[in-house]
């Protein structure tokens, strides 16, 4: 016996016995109500018949069908079995994220009571749990809190705990998990060159074991990229019990392997903790590190690891459809490799921190960031708001503070664009004064938490922001720009740069928000401003890229926004979504991700054929041959386009792009292009399928004709849902079809139709643009039957916009109605109509008749009585 307990000494004192911390997601088999009662907090409260949920979860899937989605309180309940083996640990609970704001009981008590919807909390629930036995988990969830960041925004506040939540058990030493949601360990490198990094190390370790001897050794061991040890150092802590015990270390690394885009080598921070008298490790956590150094100035822009370095990138924000923002790890992971896989070296994470899973993917794949807390549109005066700003802004830091890929903390999105909306003109100046005052002691804050990084807030295209001075607080100012998009002259982009610039030479800015919306069901071949094709779109962004580049004192710009989200509030083209992403929201990449691709890789060779978007095409023919532009995205030098295996031509692209007009035949025509990237072949296929529409109706051709007209737009509309296209509105030549007389309807000036949204239909944006007092509409056609279908909506009405939107809009004034008759063929169809009347504004009628046709044309004539006449849409079809 005494034989054993020695050997049993022995191994005891060399061998290290480790007994950590666990962590497991406790996502699974929640109970979920949309109720709100007190008792639901109880421990006994029988939750047997509400729904069954997993995490992450969120309750706004309303939000993609309707604007005034739920906010107010849910709940969500768990039985949750600790086990006695635990009873000599510490238990916490981490909630990585619960919009908007959480409180939480243990087993019926009131443990805290958490806001802010973008960032983790860690409770110790030691003291509240039964050990052995099943506890209640209790979660009341906010999503309409006044006092919590966002008070607005173009995004939707999908409510719920839509994020993983772990249990966590540790020895009774251990690292500190109760700092704002942190590791408790901060790892900051406030020197680095080629030479040399040095690092610093800090953090606290909590006892909470009254017998003992209040020692433990910390060791830190750090490994280079390749796995190895490059440094090691112990040392003797006094933990006394339940104070925090702060330590800190300078590190240094000789000849440092750096961290950049290009190169995202990771070194590893591996820290152990071990309790002196028993030699156990108690806790221990492993941190990826990344060794670079960066600065910012408007002569070299960004600087990273001592050279300049532009940063492009997109913002991003965290929705897929039809989970919204309850998303798992892979798809964040996803996100950022496809816009590391188009090159860019940057990211805004917007409006708000994100999921810890998107930080690991930049660290890891090599993807610098700005992220930021949600002061967005406009602040509060209340207390609680400032309050819940700080919290938001020290939890961001201290959370994702050892995440190399973060360079830039933000802490305002156009804080001042909404208060003239919401407060009176004499009220304002009280309100600029106290955003001025709340962004300076948010950018004292943050240079406390973090000296070593640089402070950036976002604008809009205002001189508010200079006039208030809000614009010179912090290091970096962004400006959100949308010249081309809600402003028309795409040009006030340069001009209002260069202004700025020659305002303030010293200052470095950043593009933060750029973007124009598209919908694919409307297609153009003569985009204009804010018609929402995918044509303007990469106009836009084709004018904006080489623009950025050219200044130096740019240092960098997110386009807006990488995706198409949901925003429940949103009207235009496709309501509840904003529509400016370079991919949708399913993530199926559109074309123009393939210029960013070809404008920002130089590493492999780009080669797309732009017609992804726009694969079947119809067009209107009055000959044989239809001559249709091709698009090519690509970084080669010259490219071979090939139509139905005859070349067309040989064209070097501009600005990383060229565009052929080649003849098409009906149906299914092989599209080819050809290049060489260092001395190699590269080839790619795409295929257009063309449907022809006569010209002109003859005999032949009207068998099972269906000829849809798009009236009032440029633009071709491809309903989704039956594949028909309806054509652009054309005037009428004899022989043919089309309008006679009327004009185009603007809502606004310089803009095509409205972005209201029309209810009624699935097919919005045929009925946001119409032909306003046309004299008719006329086919010639061969006699017989026809169905003659036309759609009306009255756009006039006064609806609200988008606060983004600073366009003005006209006819808002009182006015009379419109009234007018509608006549087929010199038949009355529709007597005194007036849609506004009869079914409102913005709402979709259709009315389809039954025509005989004898004289050889079919004629569909409107006559204002007070107002105005219009047309939104029309078919005719041969029966
Ligand atoms: C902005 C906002 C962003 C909007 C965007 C837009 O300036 O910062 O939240 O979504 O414009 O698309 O209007
Ligand atoms: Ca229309």
């Amino acid at each position: 016996m005494k034989k054993l307990f020695f050997f049993l000494a022995i191994v005891l004192t060399h061998l290290k016995i480790y007994a950590q911390r666990t962590e497991e997601t406790i996502n699974d088999n929640w109970s979920f109500s949309i109720s709100d009662e007190q008792s639901y907090s109880s421990k006994d409260f029988d939750d047997q018949k509400w729904a069954l949920v997993n995490l992450p979860h969120t309750w706004n899937t309303d939000a993609y069908s309707k604007k005034d989605y739920f906010r107010g309180n849910c709940w969500y309940r768990k039985r949750l079995m600790i086990p006695e083996r635990l009873k000599t640990k510490e238990i916490f609970i981490r909630f990585e994220a619960v919009n908007s704001q959480a409180e939480l009981f243990i087993n019926g008590k009131r443990k805290t009571i958490h806001s802010g919807g973008y960032n983790a909390f860690t409770i110790d629930i030691t003291n509240d749990v039964d050990f052995g036995k099943y506890n209640t988990i209790a979660v009341k969830v906010n999503n309409e809190n006044k006092n919590i960041p966002p008070l607005s925004g173009d995004f939707t506040i999908f409510g719920g705990i839509y994020r993983d939540v772990w249990l966590i058990s540790t020895e009774k030493q251990h690292f500190n998990l109760s700092d704002y949601g942190s590791d408790g360990i901060y790892v900051s490198t406030p020197l680095v060159s080629n030479e040399l990094a040095q690092l610093n190390l800090k953090g606290s370790v909590i006892n909470r074991d009254k017998a003992a001897k209040n020692e433990t050794k910390l060791l830190i061991k750090i490994f280079n990229p390749g796995k190895k040890l490059v440094y090691q150092q112990e040392e003797k802590l006094k933990t006394p019990f339940n104070t925090p015990y702060q330590f800190s270390k300078a590190i240094s690394i000789t000849k440092p392997e750096l961290w950049s885009p290009d190169r995202p080598s990771l070194y590893t921070a591996e820290i152990t903790l071990t309790e002196s008298r028993t030699n156990k490790v108690v806790d221990q956590l492993s941190i990826p590190i990344g060794l670079r150094w960066f600065s910012v100035d408007t002569k070299n822009g960004f600087m990273l690891n001592g050279k300049s370095l532009k940063l492009i990138g997109v913002c991003r924000h965290q929705d897929q459809a039809p989970l919204s923002i309850a998303l798992t790890d892979e798809m964040h992971r996803r996100d950022i490799q496809l816009i590391k896989e188009m090159g860019a070296n940057f990211i805004r994470i917007s409006h708000y921190p994100q999921d810890k899973a998107l930080l690991e993917a930049c660290d890891r794949l090599g993807l610098l960031a700005w992220e930021e807390i949600p002061i967005v549109d406009l602040i509060s005066k209340a207390p609680e708001f400032e309050e819940n700003c700080k919290t938001a802004l020290i939890e961001m830091i201290r959370q994702h503070y050892n995440h190399p890929s973060v360079v830039m903390w933000g802490y305002m999105n156009e804080a001042l664009i909404q208060l003239p909306y919401r407060y009176k003109k004499e009220e304002l100046p009280v309100y600029y004064d106290k955003t001025v005052e709340l962004a300076q002691k948010l950018e004292k804050l943050l240079k406390q938490e973090d000296p070593g990084r640089l402070s950036v807030m976002a604008f809009h295209g205002s001189q508010v922001y200079n006039e208030t001075g809000l614009s010179s607080i912090a290091d970096i100012a962004g400006w959100n720009l949308y010249q081309g998009w809600y402003e028309s002259d795409i040009t006030g982009f340069e001009r209002f740069v260069d202004k700025e610039h020659e305002k303030y030479p010293n200052r470095p800015l950043f593009i933060s928000e750029f973007g124009a919306g598209s919908d694919r069901r409307l297609q153009t071949l003569s985009p204009e401003v804010f018609d929402f094709s995918m044509q303007w779109q990469q106009n836009y962004l084709e004018h904006y890229l080489p623009e950025i580049q050219k200044r130096n004192f740019i240092v960098g710009a997110t386009e807006w926004n990488f995706i198409d989200f949901n925003v429940a509030t949103r009207q235009e083209s496709m309501p509840r979504v904003n529509n400016k992403g370079l991919a949708y929201n399913n993530r199926s990449l559109k074309d123009v991700y393939y210029y960013f691709k070809a404008f920002l890789r130089k590493d492999e060779p780009v080669l797309h054929i732009a017609v992804n978007d726009w694969p079947v095409r119809t067009v209107v023919s009055d000959s044989s041959t239809t001559v249709h532009p091709v698009k090519v995205y690509s970084n080669c030098a010259s490219i071979s386009l090939t139509v139905n295996d005859q070349l067309i031509e040989t064209k070097e692209p501009a600005n990383y792009n060229a565009i052929w007009n080649v003849p098409l035949k009906e149906g299914r025509n092989s599209i080819k292009a050809t290049s060489v990237w260092n001395n190699q072949t590269v080839a790619t296929e795409s295929v257009i399928v063309l449907k022809v529409v006569p010209g002109e109706i003859t005999e032949q051709n009207s068998n099972g004709l269906e000829l849809a007209i798009n009236a009032g737009s440029n633009c071709y509309f491809i309903d989704e849902l039956s594949n028909l296209c309806w054509q652009p509105d054309r005037p009428y030549q004899q022989g043919g079809w089309g309008y006679i007389g009327g004009t185009v309807f603007r809502k606004s000036p310089g803009r095509i139709g409205t972005t209201a949204e029309v209810t009624g239909t699935h097919n919005t944006p045929l009925f946001q643009t119409k032909r306003e007092n046309p004299d008719a509409y006329r086919f010639d056609l061969p006699n017989g039957q026809y169905e003659v279908e036309l759609s009306f909506a009255d756009l006039y009405g006064n609806t609200s916009k988008s606060a983004y939107d600073l366009a003005k809009t006209q006819n808002e004034s009182a006015f009379q109605g419109n009234v007018f008759n509608v006549l087929i063929n010199n038949e009355l169809v529709l007597e005194k109509f007036n849609p506004a009347t009869d079914a409102g504004n913005n709402f979709a009628l259709k009315k389809k008749y039954i025509i005989k046709v004898t004289n050889g044309a079919l004629t569909v004539n409107f006559k204002s009585i007070t107002g105005n006449s219009f047309i939104n849409a029309l078919k005719i079809r041969k029966i």
